[in-house]
């Protein structure tokens, strides 16, 4: 028993040199993702909500495909982040179907993230690649890979001036109130317009009363429906952007003046959460 136990720890005292050599030798880290080194082998993710990987290259010649699943309409970004210092990653994308068709890529310089905004075309697979750019890779440091559900949806609420606006009515419009959002910090860069509707009461209460709204980068008139706050015509479709100059007027066509105090708009807008990524 105890001659037993010598002899276990002598092989031990033999082996743990022996294994610190052959880790020296070979690649210190291969990834739980390998082998995935062809389309063929690519890692298989399952649908993309919202997975986070850690992976490495261990070799110049070590590509890491991944395929994931997504449906028509998805908007996501696939993020290749933490890449180590010194080494240059790249990252594309390609239709898993036959002949592997490149759908994007992002090839930036040095240790630079990379970024793939993908609105998705049809409900599929699809299939990422990490691979070194110039063959410089980091056996020891992950890298990391996110998929990033990116498009989000706030409100903001801006208050216009003057905050008096009158009308003497015959459908003559009252004066114009406006307000600049082009440097609020609480809007989001790159926010674009869902909807839009005008707040504030106006009094006395006419029928056939029309507020009106301009973004100040297009220059149009919408009007809203008679009494209402809201405007129609303005959709996600027109990209209009929320930082920048806004105006409202208004107009009655009844022939008696009335008052819009506090003219307010209510914007909702859709934000990429990645865009300065
Ligand atoms: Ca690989
Ligand atoms: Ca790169």
């Amino acid at each position: 028993m105890v001659k037993n136990m010598v002899l276990s720890l002598l092989l031990l005292l033999f082996l743990v040199p022996a294994n610190l050599v052959h880790a020296e030798s070979e690649p210190r880290i291969i990834d739980q993702y390998e082998e995935n080194n062809t389309f063929n082998t690519a890692y298989p993710l399952g649908n993309w909500k919202y997975k986070l990987l850690s992976g490495t290259i261990h070799a110049p010649e070590d590509y890491d495909y991944y395929q994931f699943t997504a449906s028509k309409g998805d908007r996501l970004a696939i993020r290749l982040s933490q890449i180590p210092n010194h080494v240059n990653y790249d990252l594309y994308l390609y239709k898993d179907s036959y002949g592997y068709p490149l759908i994007d890529y992002s090839t930036r310089s040095g240790n630079q993230d990379e970024i793939i905004r993908f609105d998705v075309p049809e409900t599929g697979s699809y299939i990422v690649l990490v691979r070194s750019a110039d063959g410089s890779y980091d056996d020891w440091n992950f890298y990391r890979l996110t998929f990033i559900d990116r498009i989000k949806t706030a409100t903001y609420t801006a208050n216009l001036t003057p905050t008096v606006l009158t009308s003497p009515g015959a459908g003559t419009t009252s004066q114009v109130a406006s307000v600049n959002l082009s440097n609020q910090q609480a809007v989001p860069d790159g926010a674009i317009v869902r909807s839009v509707s005008a707040q504030g009461t106006i009094s006395p209460s006419l029928g056939h009363t029309y507020r009106e709204v301009m973004n100040g980068s297009e220059g149009i008139w919408y009007t809203s429906i008679s009494g209402s706050g809201s405007f129609p015509d303005i959709t996600v479709a027109k990209e209009l952007p929320v930082k920048t100059i806004w105006h409202v007027r208004y107009y009655s066509l009844a022939h008696s003046s009335s008052t819009w105090r506090n003219p307010q708009i209510r914007i909702t807008y859709e934000y990429d959460e990645t865009y300065h990524y």
